[in-house]
């Protein structure tokens, strides 16, 4: 088997009731029965020969320069082959992140020497064993002499930023009808830095042959990307480099780009001749690559004293790095989630010294929603009108900010329904009006939304003598269900029994999909899957109309294929098999994208998978496309310690089509489970002294673990939504999340009537 051959076969075919065809059915993981049986080959766990091992050092100064490094007692310890640091490091062209940060001067070497935060990459070891590279690592002698830093923007020093102009919106007079408001609320709210860690670590192992192609295990979020930044650094082509990651232990943001650290890989690799293989420790994961930064925002609210908001002014600020925009997006739910005629939202970035944030589950969404529900929350008290009753008097009819028709908001129905399973109405608005012996009990709820992505995708279909279906790209799957949910679709068009397809992916060598970022991949691949397959239909009824050897020559032209057969009718159907054999063919194969046919060069079509600017391949939708969803939430909280738990949770979701509904639903509850850890747990703790990252491993930085997590519903309302997406889903993966921490918030503060305004909510808060 070779290493990318992972057969995905679709588990249970008759699970689910709701789908007529595979496509919508409650299939079971396909690769499931691999990762159980530990057969699901991880990148750092793939079979390479020969291999040395790397270990990265990363600065212990907040910000500075390093004045020397003593390489000496390092090179000389047992094992070692290869010391590097920015000195000694082969010279590579700079390449852009994906939001276009690119490292100043002409050439790029991943080791820094002027230092901006605690934890930048300076050096790396190369050994013959991972004990010898470690062991040496540590006798590296590095001078430095060390600047004042800011590590937070709550430094006295980190000043007021720059202003977004992307994320400025104004309409109406928000500062003059809030000023005449019968009822305002104006309120802070702090989310504090989360650190984006996966089960697998980040690393890889870089493989050169003959020095000049360049194979690269590495988990990744998008294998096209990777190998576009890897070919762009060694001034290879594209198709000189291949990135293979076909399993993924998960991502959530984290691993949608390419870090310094996997360039000091393919560097090692390249000047020894030998694969390196290199793996981010735990520690070093908070530092390697960014997560959300830290969040301030201040919300005004003014409303008519029956409920109707007049006035929305939000003022926000995120940090970043200092040598890069990372933006937050946090006016992103505030300006399109109620029906507010004056309203103003703004933004700065905050410069300080910390890696560059990055992408974090529903990344701007999820604090963007946290403000905004608390001050629902706060609103709705001041008012004395119930939380939900609030939502629903400002249900827009269409989307103010882009001025467009919904192509589908079920949120009212989200409201019904989960409200409905909740018990809802039987709620006091009385804060500490329900407790059972010392626990104070609140019920609390909030919204989630997500806004749906368009790229370009392209998919391989092979139909094969023996009757199979491969299916294949380059899209990965870092646990959310992708090969399921391809052999579903392909099942589907091609109406063969799902088990007889087998699904490849993560391989920069197959077809070109895009980044599985912004909860779009499900949507553009089955897409991309679905036209490709129909091609392949179409193209094997003109083989068995035409071909001079088909069986089904010059029938009249009405060919079906069904249940894997092709014919005229039930009578005289054959086989794809059968077909393909007789007109001596071994396989049939399809290759198509989703890029719209307009009249673009092969150049052009090439460089629309190039970079997230293939969004811009598309003509602008019509309409605001964007997933809902509803959580209400039920919180204890011991009145002595002030511990919080969260005891239920239901929540129901407005996700278009679900291709899937049980992998979907386990989308659902992990984002769940993610933002309990958000609003209780989760926390970034820096010394103010130096910037170092205090709980930089997994029992400092707390996550949600299964005793963190109650009993969740979930209900899935969508309906196709054709104007969103070609098969009618929308966003899934990062819906969840969002909507879940101001749920929990607003639920505390029935609980205990006390607002908590800041994550996580401490139980120090609440005694
Ligand atoms: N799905 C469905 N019907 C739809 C859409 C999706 O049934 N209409 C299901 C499918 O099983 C699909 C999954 O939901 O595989 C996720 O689909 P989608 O919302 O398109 O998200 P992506 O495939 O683009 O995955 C990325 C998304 C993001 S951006 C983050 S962050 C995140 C998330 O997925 N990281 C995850 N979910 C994660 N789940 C796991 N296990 N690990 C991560 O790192
Ligand atoms: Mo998800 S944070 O968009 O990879």
């Amino acid at each position: 088997m070779s290493l990318t051959d992972i057969p995905a076969k679709y588990g249970n075919a008759t699970d689910g009731e709701m789908a007529s065809g595979p496509l919508g059915r409650a299939a079971i993981r396909g690769d499931g029965a691999l990762k159980v049986r530990g057969a699901a080959t991880y990148a750092l766990e793939q079979p390479v020969e020969d291999v040395l091992h790397c270990v990265l050092v990363q600065s212990t100064i907040g910000a500075g320069r390093i004045v020397a490094i003593d390489r000496s007692a390092a090179e000389a310890a047992p094992g070692v082959r290869l010391v590097l640091d920015a000195e000694t490091s082969l010279k590579l062209k700079p390449m852009p992140d994906f939001f276009g940060n690119t490292p100043a001067g002409e050439t790029y070497v991943p080791f820094a020497r002027e230092l901006t935060f605690n934890g930048e990459l300076v050096a790396a070891v190369v050994a013959d064993t991972l004990e010898q590279a470690h062991a040496a690592a540590a006798l590296l002698d590095i001078s430095y002499e060390e600047a004042r830093s800011v590590p937070t923007f709550s430094d006295g020093r980190a000043g007021e930023g720059r202003a977004v102009d992307a994320m400025a919106r104004h309409w109406g007079e928000a500062d003059t009808a809030f000023a005449a408001a019968p009822v305002q609320i104006e309120a802070t709210y702090e989310t504090p830095r989360e650190y984006n860690v996966p089960i697998e670590p980040h690393g890889l192992i870089a493989h050169w042959e003959a020095n000049e192609k360049l194979t690269v295990y590495e988990p990744t979020q998008w294998v096209d990307g990777a190998a576009r930044v890897f070919a762009g650094w060694f001034g290879l082509s594209f198709d000189d480099v291949r990135i293979v990651s076909p399993f993924i232990g998960g991502g959530f943001g984290s691993k949608a780009q390419v870090f310094p650290y996997s360039a000091v890989a393919a560097i090692a690799a390249k000047m020894l001749g030998r694969p390196v293989k290199l793996a981010v420790t735990r520690p070093q994961t908070f530092t390697a690559y960014g997560g959300r930064p830290a969040t301030r925002q201040t919300l005004r609210l003014g409303a008519t004293a029956d409920g109707r908001l007049v006035a929305l002014d939000h003022d926000a600020v995120s940090e970043t790095a200092v040598t890069g925009t990372f933006t937050e997006t946090l006016g992103i739910v505030t300006k399109m989630m109620y029906a507010v005629p004056n309203l103003r939202s703004r933004q700065n970035v905050v410069p300080v010294n910390t890696v560059l944030p990055g992408p974090f589950r529903a990344p701007g969404k999820n604090p963007s929603a946290f403000a905004l529900e608390c001050a629902m929350d706060e609103l709705a008290v001041k008012l004395g009108i119930d939380p939900v009753a609030l939502r629903r008097i400002n249900e827009p009819d269409h989307d103010l900010d882009s001025g467009k028709p919904w192509s589908s908001r079920r949120l009212l129905q989200c409201y019904d329904v989960a409200g409905e399973a909740f018990g809802w109405a039987g709620r006091n608005p009385q804060p500490r009006s329900m407790r059972e012996g010392r626990q104070l009990i609140g019920w609390g709820m909030a919204v989630g939304t997500h806004p749906v992505y368009t790229a370009p995708g392209e998919a391989t279909v092979r139909l094969l003598a023996d009757g199979s279906v491969e299916v294949s790209s380059s899209a990965i799957d870092m646990g959310t269900g992708t090969y399921t949910i391809i052999a579903q679709t392909a099942a589907e068009v091609l109406g063969v029994p799902v088990e007889t397809v087998t699904v490849r992916l993560g391989d920069s060598r197959l077809g070109r999909a895009p980044v599985a970022g912004g909860s779009q991949l499900a949507n553009l691949i089955t897409a991309a899957v679905h036209k490709t397959a129909l091609a392949a239909r179409d193209e094997l009824i003109t083989l068995g109309l035409t071909d001079p050897n088909s069986p089904l020559r010059d029938q009249a032209n009405t060919l079906t294929v069904e249940n894997g057969k092709i014919g005229a009718s039930r009578g005289d159907a054959i086989s794809i098999g059968e077909l393909l054999s007789a007109i001596g063919r071994d396989h049939l194969e399809v290759t198509r994208d989703t890029l719209p046919e307009a009249d673009r060069t092969p150049e052009e079509r090439q460089r629309m998978f190039s970079t997230l600017a293939g969004r811009g391949a598309f003509p602008e939708a019509a309409v605001s496309r964007h997933s809902f969803c509803a959580h209400f939430i039920e919180v204890r909280v011991d009145e002595d310690f002030g511990t919080v738990r969260v005891s239920r949770v239901v929540t129901a979701l407005d996700a278009g089509r679900l291709y899937n509904p049980k992998l979907a639903e386990s989308q659902f509850k992990g984002g769940i489970v993610m933002g309990i850890g958000m609003a209780l747990l989760e926390e970034g703790v820096t010394d103010p002294r130096n910037g170092r990252i205090l709980s930089s491993n997994l029992a400092d930085y707390r996550i949600a673990t299964n005793a963190d997590v109650p009993e969740i519903t979930t209900f899935s309302i969508g309906e196709p939504d054709y104007d969103a997406t070609p098969l009618g889903g929308k966003a899934v993966g990062e819906l969840a999340i969002v909507g879940v921490a101001p749920a929990i918030a607003n639920a505390v503060y029935h609980a205990t009537g006390k607002r908590i305004r800041q994550l996580p909510i401490r139980l120090d808060d609440l005694i």
